[in-house]
């Protein structure tokens, strides 16, 4: 069976609001597989790469600046069907909205700090991956595997 990828990233008020095990444990329980992990202190370039989709909107300035403003965790995660089921579990962009039971529904009140990055489609994915990991991804083969899928 091929499994899908998303880039998923904590990001800076995720971090100092000491969010990161959370998440990460919320990704492990539903059954997702880690396969790249790392803390960055993100510079303007590549805050400004990662969210070039945005340039035109008026909160594109701030948007980078808050991603600079302190280290992000920066992960990938596999598993069947992970980047929709990864952004159900995100919630929606304004946390206003967000459902709770979703990581933004739970955690989080405005738009402009809603603590985590999920891919939102197979190619923004593969973009941001290779963006965010360009030396590639670890291969292992979880003990868990058979237990998860059929
Ligand atoms: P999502 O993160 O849910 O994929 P996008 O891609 O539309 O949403 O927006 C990227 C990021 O831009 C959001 N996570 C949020 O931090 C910021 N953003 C989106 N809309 C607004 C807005 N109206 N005001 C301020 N920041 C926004």
């Amino acid at each position: 069976m091929a499994s899908e990828r998303s880039y998923i990233m904590i990001k800076p008020d995720g971090v100092q609001r000491n969010l990161v095990g959370e998440i990460i444990s919320r990704f492990e329980r539903k059954g997702f597989k880690l396969v790249g992990l790392k803390m960055v202190t993100v510079d303007k370039g590549l805050a400004e790469r990662h969210y070039a989709d945005l340039s035109s909107k008026p909160f594109y300035g701030s948007l980078v600046e808050y991603i600079c403003s302190g280290p992000v965790v920066a992960m990938v995660w596999e598993g069947k069907g992970v980047i929709a089921t990864g952004r159900k579990m995100i919630g929606a962009t304004n946390p206003a909205n967000s459902e709770p039971g979703t990581i933004r529904g739970d955690f989080a009140i405005e738009v402009g700090r809603n603590i985590i990055h999920g891919s939102d489609s197979p190619e923004s994915a593969t973009k941001e991956i290779s963006l965010w990991f360009p030396d590639g991804v670890n291969e292992w083969m979880p003990a868990a595997r058979p237990w998860i899928y059929e």
